[in-house]
């Protein structure tokens, strides 16, 4: 195994596995950060918690539960916009091209697009995950040949490089699916869309998947499903400071919570403290009082035209926007403009 100093000059390190055909670029970003991140956010007032904490491995099992939920309409609406527009899709990324996927997860959607791309240098999935980065190129290895598969096992919102394909690629197409950019405030959201201009060219291309305002009613349902996975997705998190940081949350003392705040246009999800207590964490005492909230994640839903000028502001310019049927959820094309192009 060797371990190069990572060209992005930031104290961390870029190692580089050859597992069979599979090159993995691992910035290892998990085992630390869980338990700084978790304790530093039960500090603050109000509690807050970052949502990529959801997703160690039963958390991503869950997750993969809510795309299937009745309720849960996001997965569905994006993948029926995805396979409607898959030919003018695959038209518009160009022959040759090296395919970047930040929070591939269990990369469901990813042979829809690898079917229809034309001869693709490159798949570059990126994860905090690295079980879900290898089941997911291990099941993909071979499909494609010659596509190159390069994982990148990293923390997306942390500077990283991407890794360099053997042969010359086309253009650069970043697909960010599923409405992840609604976790960021939008502040955040222009930063991440800034950094993701760093990875590409001008001209290169960004698909990302936004979730559009609709009734709360909907909203509503999507966020508290019957089955109460959604539930069970964010109390997860504290049976994972349990297993990982021996914390001693009892799971009953706490509920789970999601509302739209209309003012904010978006879903603010927490744990409700039923009752008064403490809990250790890593040893550290923590108090809870009655009705107490950790907010765990929020999800902002977008007009189309403010998503457009947010994105426009960070460097990316508007081509091309496709909806589901309701238009509840938009599939949104950009490319990349002239550095120092604001227009
Ligand atoms: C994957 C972040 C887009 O905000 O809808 C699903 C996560 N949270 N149910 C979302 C989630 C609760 C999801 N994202």
């Amino acid at each position: 195994m060797a371990v190069y100093g990572n060209p992005a000059g930031r104290g961390c390190f870029l190692k580089t596995e050859v597992c069979g055909e599979i090159r993995l670029s691992d910035f290892e970003p998990t085992p630390d950060n869980f338990k700084a991140e978790f304790i530093a956010g039960l500090k603050r007032r109000p509690k807050i918690l970052p949502c990529k904490l959801f997703y160690d491995e039963h958390g991503s099992r869950l997750f993969d539960q809510i795309c299937q939920l009745d309720e849960y309409y996001l997965t569905r609406a994006e993948t029926e916009t995805l396979r409607n527009n898959i030919t003018e899709i695959a038209a518009l990324c160009g022959p040759g091209c090296v395919l970047v996927e930040p929070g591939s997860g269990s990369s469901s959607k990813t042979r829809l697009l690898l079917d229809h791309l034309e001869r693709p240098v490159a798949y570059v999935p990126i994860d905090i995950s690295q079980a879900h980065l290898f089941s997911a190129a291990q099941t993909l290895n071979g499909d494609y040949f010659p596509l190159e598969i390069l994982p990148v096992c990293a923390d997306y919102t942390q500077p990283l490089t991407l890794p360099t394909p053997a042969r010359k690629p086309g253009r650069t197409v970043v697909f960010f699916l599923g409405s992840t950019i609604g976790n960021f405030e939008p502040w955040q959201a222009a930063i991440f869309l800034r950094r993701i201009a760093n990875w590409c060219k001008p001209g290169d291309g960004l698909f990302i998947g936004v979730d559009l305002q609709k009734s709360r009613e909907l909203l509503h349902m999507a966020y508290n499903d019957a089955k109460g996975i959604t539930a069970a997705f964010n109390l997860n998190l504290l049976q994972r400071a349990n297993a990982e940081l021996g914390a001693d949350f009892v799971l009953e003392r706490f509920r789970h919570e999601a509302i739209y705040d209309e003012a904010h246009s978006r879903i603010e999800m927490r744990l409700v403290s039923r009752c008064q207590h403490q809990v250790v964490v890593a040893g550290e005492q923590l108090e809870f009082g009655e009705g107490e909230r950790i907010t765990t994640e929020y999800s902002y839903k977008y007009r189309i035209e403010t998503f457009h000028e947010l994105a426009a502001a960070a460097g990316w310019q508007p081509e091309r926007t496709w909806t589901d049927k309701e238009r509840w959820f938009s599939v949104n094309y950009f490319t990349s403009k002239q550095k120092g192009d604001s227009t």
